[in-house]
């Protein structure tokens, strides 16, 4: 049994979390529990990186403090990972207080061996937006963010000597090309970053307050990127009283990223590591990026791939498939709806779910649903069964390479030639003949132990269907929870129950699917322009806040109302036209924009409190006499409100 220490970045808990986010964690997840369960002892370690300016300024944006703003984007974070079936062993927050210290403790160490030093740092300062540019960066001389003038400033700064690591690192990435992976990366480091010369740099800030202090000359805080770097040691314990996991785990095995921050990983980190004369990781990889429409899908734009809305439509199983086998890896990957609903229908349903169904339904009918015992060869068995005999080490050897894709490639491949080969057999002509029954019967054991091995090597990929194809096959997944059980064809299964049941995955009207996908994707825009609204009104609101009298307040009649029928409003996506009951011995119309929030079904009978004596207006050539209350807030949440008790409908609100 060898230990595997394998990490993904930890976030930024900056915003909303997108498909994208996923990648990262869902490829090391299927790596973490491949190498479980091979039978190695694996720590699996992700987390948040909570502090600097950013942070700070997104959280200040919402008008709620920093660390309730964070708690709250992390806890969505982690409802995401559960949703995914993450299963790291850690979750590391850069504010947890053992972290913050042990970094205290690793600046101060650094300090005085003299790897850190006190000297000034000089550049373009903008003081509204508290931060300093290069001259490269001005735009006409001006602050590049807000266009104000900026001024040449010098302030004491602590500096780490990066320089004097740099032929270390030079050697390190050109002798060991294992250490930098894929390969183009190691000429990217070298030539843009370590043949040019590295600068010491600049490793804390007195600009803003919300990060570590440097604990010997509080008004600087540490900079971001060693505040997070350091996770990966302080995680284990480094720098605490207990070592423990440190000693078991450390050097890592894999450092796994998004190819943009390869920098901070193979040049700042292993800076660090050799600073602190600790052993280097054994490899750092820097994956492409899940782009849509050309860019890279990021906080601002991703919103609309929810891996949520995903998972709950298509299967957790669909989302993690697409995100482990559509990508090449190492690449950049273009993400589209129609590509991720092909990859179901074809893959998912054609390929696996009618194995599954189309075996255990010849079971059934031929056999009792007992699996047979194989008793006589077919021609095609050889080759056949060469093929999947050798599944296991192959997709182990990809694994081992990082090649996830080609490991999920390996499987299917297995899967398509087991569909051939029910074809090439025809078990159904078979069946026919009575000396041929013992053909038959070998070519079905062959087929349910073709499924069982791959239900066994899917295991660490997809996490909900392995367990339903064990069911299906009546075998106990217990028996199967190392991977090894993969190994060798010819286990004894015979005997075993099948029982065919439902599908594994649905079949989907594409062309309809795309619609819906299309409309939540709108919903999902409007409600963002609805929160930047909202926004903006409340800031406008702020400084307008006027008393009335109550002579003003009794000029609005608001009224109950019970809402008796209600339709969509055509081609208006925000709009429900309701047909509202005031108690008055006529039924109102009233056109009112919380379709968002509101199906036409769940209004009707719904009470509500109308405005009544608005002046009737044309809304999408509708009349709308009045106007219905509710209540919103900046999050883009939109409620109804409603008397607690049942009022009679016209009952006066005041
Ligand atoms: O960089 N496709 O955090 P982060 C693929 N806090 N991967 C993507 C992606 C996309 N569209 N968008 C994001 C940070 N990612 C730092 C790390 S580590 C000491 C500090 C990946 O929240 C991204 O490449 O911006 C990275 O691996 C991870 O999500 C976290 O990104």
């Amino acid at each position: 049994m060898s230990k595997y220490y394998i990490t993904t970045p930890i976030y930024y808990p900056s915003g909303k979390w997108h498909l994208g986010t996923c990648y990262t964690t869902v490829i090391c997840d299927a790596i973490a529990r491949f190498k479980r369960m091979q039978g190695n002892d694996v720590f699996y370690l992700t987390g948040t990186d909570e502090h600097g300016q950013k942070i700070e300024k997104v959280a200040a944006e919402h008008n709620v403090p920093t660390k309730e703003y964070i708690d709250k984007t992390v806890g969505e974070l982690k409802d995401l990972w559960k949703l995914l079936d993450i299963s790291y062993d850690k979750f590391i927050r850069t504010t947890d207080d053992y972290h913050e210290k042990a970094v205290q403790r690793i600046f101060t160490k650094l300090y005085e061996q003299g790897d850190i030093y006190k000297s000034s740092y000089e550049g373009w300062y903008c003081t509204p937006c508290e931060s300093y540019w290069t001259k490269s960066q001005l735009v006409d001389g001006k602050c590049p963010d807000c266009g104000r003038p900026v001024e040449l400033m010098q302030e004491e700064s602590y500096f780490f000597r990066l320089s004097k690591y740099q032929d270390r690192l030079i050697k390190l990435i050109e002798e060991n090309p294992e250490f930098l992976q894929p390969a183009s990366r190691q000429k990217e480091m070298i030539n843009n970053f370590l043949k040019p010369g590295l600068q010491d740099i600049c490793v804390s800030r007195t600009s803003f307050q919300w990060g570590v202090q440097v604990p010997f000359d509080p008004k600087h805080i540490v900079y971001v990127w060693i505040d997070a770097l350091t996770n990966y040691i302080t995680a284990l314990g480094y720098g605490s009283d207990n070592d423990e996991l440190f000693k078991r785990y450390w050097p890592a095995d894999l450092h796994m990223m998004g190819k943009e921050i390869v920098r901070f990983h193979s040049i700042i980190w292993p800076a660090i590591l050799m600073a602190l004369n600790l052993p280097l990781p054994k490899k750092v990889y820097g994956h492409g990026w899940l782009m849509l429409g050309g860019d890279k899908i990021s906080k601002s734009k991703g919103n609309i791939i929810d891996p949520f809305i995903l998972s709950e439509r298509y299967s957790l199983d669909a989302v993690r498939y697409y995100l482990l086998r559509e990508i090449p890896f190492g690449q950049d990957g273009m993400y589209s709806n129609r590509a991720f609903l092909t990859r179901i229908n074809s893959d998912l349903v054609n390929d696996l779910g009618n194995l599954v169904s189309r075996t255990t339904a010849m079971i059934e009918q031929y056999f009792n649903g007992a699996i047979p015992y194989p008793e006589q060869a077919t021609e095609f068995d050889e080759d056949y069964i060469g093929l999947v005999d050798g599944l296991y080490s192959r997709v182990s050897d990809n694994i081992d390479k990082l090649l996830v894709p080609e490991a999920m490639e390996n499987i299917w491949e297995v899967i398509r030639r087991a569909n051939k080969y029910i074809d090439e057999t025809c078990p159904w002509i078979l069946a026919k003949d009575e000396s041929k029954r013992k053909q038959l019967a070998t070519v079905l054991y062959n087929l349910a132990e073709t499924i069982r091995i791959v239900a066994v090597l899917l295991q660490p990929f997809l996490t909900e269907c392995p367990a339903k194809i064990f069911k299906k096959l009546g075998i106990k997944p217990a028996l199967y929870k190392n991977l090894k059980s993969a190994k060798h064809f010819g286990r004894r299964i015979y005997g075993f129950r099948v029982n065919k049941g439902e599908a594994l995955f649905n079949r989907l009207d594409i062309e309809k699917e795309l619609k819906e996908l299309d409309k939540i994707a709108e919903t999902i825009h409007l409600k963002d322009e609805f929160i930047l609204q909202e926004k903006k009104r409340r800031e406008e609101n702020l400084l307008n806040i006027n008393e009335i009298c109550i002579e003003d307040f009794e000029k609005i009649a608001l009224k109950v109302g019970k809402v008796t029928a209600c339709e969509k409003v055509e081609k208006a996506s925000k709009l429900l036209k309701l047909t509202v009951d005031l108690g008055e011995g006529r039924e109102r119309t009233i056109v009112s924009g919380i379709a968002l929030w509101y199906k036409p079904e769940d209004m009707i009978g719904q009470s509500i409190v109308v405005v009544s004596n608005l002046k009737p207006a044309k809304l999408r050539g509708i009349e709308s006499e009045g106007m219905i209350l509710c209540a919103s807030d900046v999050e883009g949440n939109l409620s109804l409100v409603a008397p607690i008790m049942n009022m009679k409908a016209g009952s006066e609100v005041r």
